[in-house]
């Protein structure tokens, strides 16, 4: 096996292709539009790309509903395209994730096509049927897009699984020929020169096979998610995938696992190598989640913050792998969510956060914008949202008095996936540089303030403290490899924690609050302060939204 584990030391930038760089004035970002801006991302220091889906799709949910996994979206270019952006990440030495979306397909995909023609079709299998119950669906289970995860198909009179939207039919992973196709779809990816595969909702391929009734929600429908998240087979599918396509190539993987546990963690990127490399885990995205699911304007108490990042970063520690972010494509702007975007306080949150992600053990993710500071959209109404998510809840939750018109909104405005999918602020002219023609999505107006161009000529910018950060973690083991303690357990507004390796300790502390609060971690010893967000300090305190990294040696 090749398995010098360079992912460790990686820094791994993702891009939302439809949001990232329009490059012919549609309106819509496309693979030149990525190219175009390479040596930005080579700029800024990092190692790896993560392609959000840029496979052929009828765009139910912006390129996650895939029709034809072998080649790209018209809207995006070409593969002559995708080959000239690949090759000029390699030139650059940049690395290609390839994001692979193998729960489900499109009900585009030829397969499902054919699958939907008759019960005795060849690629029938290739979905999950089942015939209705006492003339309802099959379970009470609800998609997470809403409504019910059954779809009626009148042509066979019988049901299909939809995890997702109606359009997202799951595949059957119980059949061989599905994994084989799976399997072989991959290697040609590989054999293309791509790095690696992010892997969407990895840990719903394997379903409960009794397809029991899930607890009811907000009286409408049963979650599905503990028959569907890390069933019986996942991590024998994993382990097959692994041995017949991973393990040929120098590849990092990192699985996206709703409803992972450490436990369960510990065997999808167990550092054995049997499986992935690392695993997206949610419970830091879903700590504010309450009554109404995700939908909520609380924000996350530094307790919880402290309890869910420290138990990842020390019940993993030598035996899998962390992977660090504060946000992705669907999730709110990290700035606005866990920093503070008011005008005072933004660059310094922002740094802070920063700080406080890139020092922990694992492999960061920079999610397009973060960089520089981009924030939510906060849209005014309903109309300007896009995401199928949003939309859907909005309706379904307001038409059965869930939830009432203003306050879905409020916490749409808060945590909607489209605050992550505005286009990315280049620079201060019309639509922040993104396009020449109307953006698919509002463009922030903020951008006259925030983006690249600014950032980019102001030395003190968000995004030369994110390239410091990364050129720290090159040039210093102990930020890839120091064994994580949590310091300051009890405290409200400080984040604090330590690194070891050797005779080296690097001590951490963040002060997640707009007030200057007391912090005594550093009077003891002199060290070697390696980044700040502050010039000055001052003696004994943590200033507002503080974040200070010290290297001790001899210790
Ligand atoms: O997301 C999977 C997933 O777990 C989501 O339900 C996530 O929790 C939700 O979007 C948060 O609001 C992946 C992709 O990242 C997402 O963009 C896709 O829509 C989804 O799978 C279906 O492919
Ligand atoms: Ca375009």
């Amino acid at each position: 096996m090749n398995n010098n584990l360079w992912w460790k030391k990686s820094v791994i930038y993702q891009i939302y292709p439809r949001s990232f760089a329009d490059s012919n004035g549609d309106g819509i970002g496309d693979l030149n539009g990525i190219t175009e801006h390479l040596d930005y991302l080579k700029e800024l220091g990092v190692d790896v790309i993560w392609l959000s889906p840029v496979y052929q799709s009828p765009n139910d949910d912006n390129g996650y509903d895939i029709s034809d996994y072998q080649a790209i979206m018209n809207e995006f270019g070409t593969m002559e395209d995708f080959d000239r952006m690949l090759s000029e990440m390699h030139k650059r030495g940049l690395k290609l994730v390839m994001d692979l979306v193998v729960n489900h397909t499109s009900d585009e995909h030829r397969w499902f096509v054919e699958s939907r023609k008759s019960k005795n079709n060849p690629y029938r299998d290739y979905y999950i049927w089942k015939d209705a119950k006492d003339g309802k669906e099959p379970n009470n289970w609800g998609s997470s897009f809403g409504g019910s995860a059954w779809q009626y198909d009148e042509e066979t009179e019988m049901y299909y699984l939809h995890c997702f939207s109606p359009k997202q039919p799951d595949l059957n992973w119980e059949n061989e020929t599905v994994r084989k196709e799976v399997f072989d779809m991959m290697t040609w990816w590989c054999e293309k020169g791509v790095d690696g595969f992010r892997m969407d909702v990895i840990s719903m391929i394997s379903k409960d096979p009794a397809y029991p009734d899930g607890e009811v929600v907000n009286g409408l429908y049963g979650n599905k998610d503990p028959y569907v998240c890390n069933g019986p087979r996942v991590h024998e599918y994993l382990q097959e995938m692994n041995q017949k396509v991973l393990s040929k190539y120098d590849l990092v993987t990192v699985g996206e696992t709703a409803g992972v546990t450490i436990e369960e963690a510990k065997k999808y990127a167990n550092l054995d190598g049997r499986e992935l490399n690392m695993v997206f885990q949610f419970e830091h995205m879903d700590i504010a989640a309450g009554e109404h699911g995700k939908w909520t304007t609380d924000r996350i108490p530094m307790k919880k913050l402290r309890e869910v990042l420290n138990k990842w970063q020390e019940e993993l520690e030598g035996v899998a792998w962390n992977s660090l972010y504060w946000d992705n494509h669907d999730q709110p702007r990290a700035v606005s969510r866990f920093g503070n975007d008011g005008p005072m306080y933004r660059e310094v949150s922002a740094k802070m956060i920063a700080t406080c992600l890139h020092m922990m053990k694992g492999t960061p993710y920079i999610y397009q914008g973060e960089e520089i500071g981009m924030t939510n959209a906060y849209f005014k109404n309903i109309e300007d949202y896009r995401d199928i998510e949003s939309i859907n809840a909005f309706y379904e939750y307001t038409e059965n008095g869930i939830m009432n018109e203003e306050d879905m909104l409020d916490a749409i405005r808060a945590i909607s996936r489209d605050n992550a999918r505005t286009p990315m602020q280049w620079d201060d002219s019309a639509n922040a540089g993104f396009t020449t023609g109307t953006p698919w999505i509002k463009v922030n107006p903020n951008y006259l303030m925030i983006n690249a161009k600014q950032a980019m000529e102001d030395p003190d910018s968000i995004f030369y403290y994110y390239q410091k950060l990364i050129r720290l973690r090159k040039e210093q083991e102990i930020i890839v490899e120091g064994v994580f303690k949590g310091l300051l357990n009890d405290d409200e507004n400080i984040y604090a924690y330590q690194r070891t390796l050797g005779d080296k300790k690097l001590v951490v502390a963040c002060n997640f609050s707009d007030r200057e609060v007391a912090c005594d971690l550093f009077e003891q010893q002199e060290g070697e302060e390696l980044i700040s967000n502050y010039h000055f300090h001052k003696e004994g305190v943590l200033k507002p939204y503080e974040a200070r990294v010290v290297l001790y040696e001899n210790v």
